[in-house]
């Protein structure tokens, strides 16, 4: 009998498990699913998915599709073939195609779009990046939000937040930060300031916790010497924080559980790794680290315990500044670089320099326009997979649900290019057994990443030292042009990034008095996007909003990397808007 269970293929922190039941995807009640499932797989069937595969935007087979593109790949040199891959969908299998690039030569990506500079300062800090999990979270008694943004992209925590005191520290007034207890609605870009002094006081108000401190972080009066260097008064007013709001924290924390939930919001900038070390650093004051219910959680290593069957020692370019022109080939799968990758504008004339684009994805965007072969994908509905999360530790078996004549397989696709240049590759069967040997079944016949520690650094940190290691100095993020407005952008609940119903607004304070629905010009020194306007009082009135995904977003941002973690850096851009 055909297994119904799968598991919803995005890249998103709750990575639900779904039973396919009357033709369409179902929650599974119990476990992290809780029950219930986003908007976006609630219509998942809405959106439209590309039908056929198209040479020049022409319809063809898939069986010429597949003869095309061996025909590219053998007229081009090996070493002028790019694999550009992204996070269309998360699941493990996405890798295949992976194995026959590299095998064969071609340049992969590495760098990230998403969480890499958050990430690398927790490694600089502990060693690893092992995550406080959703069950840990709905431990704690208090959670502290900051940067994220649970109602729009992390849904399936909400119910497990009822009754707790909640901390919200955003620019913006989410949902979540409109039904704190305290929320704190701080400039971007500053956190790094609200951070250290919160650390600073906690010190000075004898609140850390000194026997942890001892044992775990004994460099910790160094780093409360750098806290010392900032300028109170000045700074608070800057960054728009109180003493009052930095002592009800405090106060709220004194001998609780304390689970400090960070986003990608706090480090889309250079020093976007500094601003999370020094998040850690305050729950390391706290004692938080290696406690039930307690902790920081961000996006943890999705792929930690799990090794690849697939080749992946290849030549790299970064995902954030790929110079698409240097390469006569270039296959993108699962990703629309010419919407998502920084500064589009630079995107699309070196995209534009390239002779062949094949784009191997599920739907319609800017990239497969502009690609000569369009081969289309299959749904995870209609291919077998396993997925693990960023946010817990189950590991989820992805069945099949039904056939569809629609797409090919990622397997598929690169079991054929390994075919027909010789390249060893296994069977399906071999790589799905290679993911699942690393599963564990618990009691409730629930699968998990074996290894992984539910309470991570019980021991200490895995720095050489077993400590924890504070930052040591820290650059003063710029404060550009203040007559500039800080360009915000957060994820949208009706899209998936690209994917779905992209939103297509700017959004001001209406005291800033741009006319709801007037086209403006957004501009930025990496180029300028005209979109309508639309009010939402909920920012701050020296910011201005545009959710990921919205067409022309891109053309505002640079394609620098961040200091540390080789990621994008969306927000330190810059605007002004020109009516
Ligand atoms: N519906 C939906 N869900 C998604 C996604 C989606 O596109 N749509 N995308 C998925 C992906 S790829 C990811 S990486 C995750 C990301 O999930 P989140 O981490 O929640 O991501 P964001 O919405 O980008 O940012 C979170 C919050 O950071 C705030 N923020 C912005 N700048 C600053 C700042 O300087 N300081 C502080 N303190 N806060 C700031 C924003 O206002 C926002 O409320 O979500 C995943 N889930
Ligand atoms: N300004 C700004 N830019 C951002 C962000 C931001 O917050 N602000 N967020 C960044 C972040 S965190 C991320 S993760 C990136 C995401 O950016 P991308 O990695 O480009 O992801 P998506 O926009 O989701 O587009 C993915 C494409 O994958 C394809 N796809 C979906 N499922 C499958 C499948 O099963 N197989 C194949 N072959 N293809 C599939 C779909 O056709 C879809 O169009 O965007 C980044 N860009
Ligand atoms: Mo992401």
């Amino acid at each position: 009998m055909k297994d119904s269970s799968t598991a919803c293929p995005l890249d998103c922190y709750d990575a639900c498990e779904i039973i396919y039941a009357n033709n369409k995807p179902t929650p599974r009640k119990s476990g992290h699913t809780q029950g219930f499932l986003c908007p976006h797989l609630n219509h998942y069937d809405k959106h439209k998915t590309i039908a056929s595969p198209k040479y020049n935007g022409l319809e063809i087979g898939m069986d010429e599709a597949l003869l095309k593109l061996k025909e590219i790949l053998s007229s081009t040199y090996k070493s002028d073939i790019l694999h550009y891959r992204g996070n269309g969908n998360f699941a493990l299998m996405q890798e295949a195609t992976d194995h026959f690039f590299a095998s064969f030569g071609a340049t992969l990506t590495d760098g990230t779009l998403c969480d890499g500079a958050g990430e690398a300062g927790i490694v600089e800090g502990r060693g690893s990046n092992k995550n406080m999990t959703m069950s840990e979270i709905a431990k704690a008694d208090v959670i502290i939000f900051w940067g994220r943004n649970p109602h729009t992209t992390s849904s399936h925590l909400l119910s497990l937040v009822k009754g707790k005191t909640i901390v919200v520290i955003d620019p913006v007034k989410t949902q979540i930060a409109a039904m704190a207890d305290l929320h704190i609605q701080i400039k971007p870009h500053s956190d790094i300031y609200l951070a250290m002094l919160l650390t600073r006081f906690l010190h000075i108000d004898d609140s850390c916790d000194e026997e942890y401190l001892a044992k775990h972080a004994s460099e910790f009066e160094d780093y409360y010497e750098l806290t010392q260097g900032i300028r109170i008064k000045a700074t608070l007013e800057d960054i728009n924080v109180t003493l009052g709001q930095i002592g009800r924290i405090i106060e709220m924390v004194q001998g609780k559980k304390v689970a400090i939930v960070c986003g990608v919001g706090v480090q889309k900038y250079s020093d976007g790794a500094d601003v999370m070390r020094a998040i850690d650093a305050f729950g390391v004051a706290l004692g938080l680290f290696g406690k039930e219910g307690c902790g920081v959680a961000y996006l943890g290593d999705s792929k930690a315990g799990i090794t690849s069957p697939f080749m992946s020692k290849a030549k790299r370019v970064s995902k954030v500044n790929a110079e698409f022109a240097d390469f006569k080939t270039v296959f993108i799968q699962g990703a629309n670089p010419l919407s998502q990758m920084p500064d589009s504008l630079r995107v699309a004339n070196s995209i534009s320099r390239a002779q062949n684009i094949v784009y191997f994805g599920l739907y319609e965007n800017e990239t497969s326009d502009v690609a000569t072969l369009v081969i289309p994908a299959k749904s995870f509905l209609n291919k077998d997979d396993v997925r693990t999360s960023y946010s817990h530790n189950a590991m989820i078996f992805m069945n099949k649900q039904f056939d569809s004549d629609v797409g090919i397989s990622e397997y598929d696709l690169a079991k054929f290019l390994c075919d027909a240049f010789e390249i060893e590759f296994h069977s399906e069967q071999h790589y799905l057994n290679h993911f699942k040997s690393f599963a564990i079944q618990d009691e409730n016949n629930a699968f998990s990443v074996k290894g992984r520690e539910e309470i991570p650094y019980k021991d200490g940190f895995d720095t050489e030292n077993g400590e924890f290691l504070f930052l040591e100095e820290f650059e003063k993020p710029a404060s550009d042009d203040d007559n500039l407005f800080y360009l915000i952008t957060p994820k949208s609940r009706t899209s998936l990034n690209s994917q779905f119903d992209r939103d297509e607004f700017v959004y001001a304070h209406s005291s800033l008095g741009y006319q709801e629905g007037t086209f403006v010009k957004v501009s930025s020194a990496a180029g300028d996007a005209l979109l309508k306007v639309k009010h939402d009082d909920n920012l701050r009135n020296d910011c201005i909003l545009i959710y990921s995904g919205t067409k022309g977003l891109n053309k505002l941002t640079s394609s620098k990397h961040s200091l540390s973690g080789k990621s994008a850096i969306f927000q330190e851009n810059r605007v002004k808007i020109i009516q």
